[in-house]
């Protein structure tokens, strides 16, 4: 065969799967397909799950061809019956990789555990600053002048674990949280489709409790600049 190994693997197959879990309008599970749809992509993405039944996220996945599926909470009596029901689910995609994009549902320790080294969330801080919710305005309260996104490991306690990638955005003095979430969100397109490109290609480890990109933590953060 004359196809360099270099880029055969790559390019022959969808050969890495994932499963992507939504709650809302899914722009960043847009950019995972959109970025996935490059013929140099492995990343299949196998199905998409929405906690909410009006998720536009599903329009989405319906429109790229992927399978997509409501689990609504409040069809369950508790978080583990929920979850169990998500794993069951997620498994039978036998997904490499679980994201978490806008997904809004804090996950139990059991599902966090059955996923463990193989779920990512992406978060609209810079952690360790404001985990939770409504980090736009908090941000903006505080006074900050730089704000930004983090895609992270996910561990049993929210929004604590491993950073792979951080983008800074700068926070204007007439920002209110739309403009400062609209601004954010551009840079969580780039940054998120690049941590699933990098986890895919196997260069992402941990090592007490850092994560390292080709063996090497410098390379960790990136910054990017807001072109507004
Ligand atoms: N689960 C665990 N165990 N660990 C994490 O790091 C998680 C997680 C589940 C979701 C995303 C996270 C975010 O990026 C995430 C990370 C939802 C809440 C929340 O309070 C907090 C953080 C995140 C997502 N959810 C409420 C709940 O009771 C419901 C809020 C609502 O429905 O509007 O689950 O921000
Ligand atoms: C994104 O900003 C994401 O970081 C954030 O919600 C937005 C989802 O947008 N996630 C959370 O707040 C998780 N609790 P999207 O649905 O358009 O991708």
């Amino acid at each position: 065969m004359s196809v360099s190994s270099e880029s055969s693997a790559a390019t022959d197959d969808k050969s890495f799967p994932i499963v992507v879990l939504i709650s809302g309008s899914g722009s960043n599970l847009q950019a995972i397909i959109d970025s996935a749809s490059d013929p140099e992509s492995c990343i299949d993405i196998r199905a998409v799950i929405s906690s909410n039944p009006n998720a536009y996220g599903l329009k989405r996945a319906h429109r790229a061809g992927i399978s997509g599926k409501v689990f609504n909470y409040r069809d369950y009596p508790d978080r583990s019956s929920y979850d169990a029901a998500l794993i069951a689910e997620i498994d039978r995609h036998q997904p490499k990789l679980v994201v978490l994009a806008g997904f809004m549902r804090i996950l139990t320790t059991e599902f966090v555990s059955h996923y463990s080294g193989r779920l990512i969330n992406i978060h609209p801080s810079l952690l360790p600053l404001y985990p939770g919710l409504n980090t736009h305005q908090r941000a903006i309260e505080n006074g900050d002048t730089e704000a930004g996104a983090t895609v992270h490991f996910v561990t049993p306690e929210v929004d604590d674990g491993p950073v792979i990638i951080q983008a800074h955005v700068p926070v204007f003095e007439t920002d209110d949280s739309n403009e400062l979430a609209c601004r954010v969100l551009k840079q969580e397109h780039i940054i998120y489709p690049k941590a699933i490109r990098w986890f895919a290609e196997g260069r992402l480890t941990v090592q007490n409790g850092e994560v390292l990109l080709d063996g090497n933590k410098s390379l960790k953060q990136q910054v990017y600049s807001d072109e507004k």
